[in-house]
């Protein structure tokens, strides 16, 4: 989700094939030549076969200056690069538990238990976001960097999921800012599944 939506907003020719969840294919020789993980994403760029989804994310960067997903200078770049690592450090496990037990996990194997603690901690770690985005209308600046991709799949589920969250004012504004754009809406509003 996270490629697809830089490959959105960069606006980049290419063919999508969707592979793993409901779609398998992950355990295929061919697939596993491609990314022995085993895992989705992975791209093939001239030839060239990259996995991990941040190291993507940067080579699309890179390779795409115009679309302006990540800063030159050694300060910013550093800064996006901390928040891309803080959503699949710190913010992707209790939002994916939450995720797991009130979507995706069978009903008659979900720990309701779970979903308590894993809420007050994505609280916790959005109000440290929310701090940020008092200061200016995306995660790094004035404008859409990786740092907001990385961070605006997850707010995505933070925000449609079944669950009470406290009252967050400038990251509620920030993900309207989100719902706004072509390739959010295209590429990661595509339901809870
Ligand atoms: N660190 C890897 C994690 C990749 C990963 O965990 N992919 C998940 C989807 S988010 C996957 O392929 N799960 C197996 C499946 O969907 O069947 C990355 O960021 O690319």
């Amino acid at each position: 989700m996270k490629v697809m939506f830089a490959v959105g907003e960069i606006g980049l020719a290419h063919e999508r094939i969707d592979r793993g969840g409901k779609f398998g294919g992950l355990d295929t020789p061919e697939f596993l030549a491609l990314n022995p993980n085993g895992l989705v994403p992975v791209i093939e760029d001239d030839g060239f076969v990259l996995w991990e989804s941040n190291a993507i994310l940067r080579h699309l960067a890179r390779k795409h200056p115009a679309a302006r997903l990540m800063p030159d200078a050694p300060h910013p770049a550093a800064d996006v690069d901390r928040w891309m690592e803080w959503q699949s450090e710190s913010l992707a496990e209790p939002c994916f538990t939450i995720f797991y037990q009130r979507h995706r996990a069978p009903p008659d194997k979900r720990d309701e238990s779970k979903v308590g603690p894993a809420v007050a901690q994505c609280a916790r770690l959005f109000a440290m976001l929310g701090d940020r985005l008092g200061r200016h209308p995306f995660i790094c600046g004035d404008h859409l960097t990786l740092a907001d991709v990385c961070v605006g799949v997850m707010a995505y589920r933070w925000f449609e999921m079944a669950i009470d969250r406290p009252s967050q004012p400038t990251v509620e504004a920030w993900y309207d800012r989100l719902k706004q754009r072509d390739a959010f809406r295209r590429h990661v509003m595509v339901g809870l599944s």
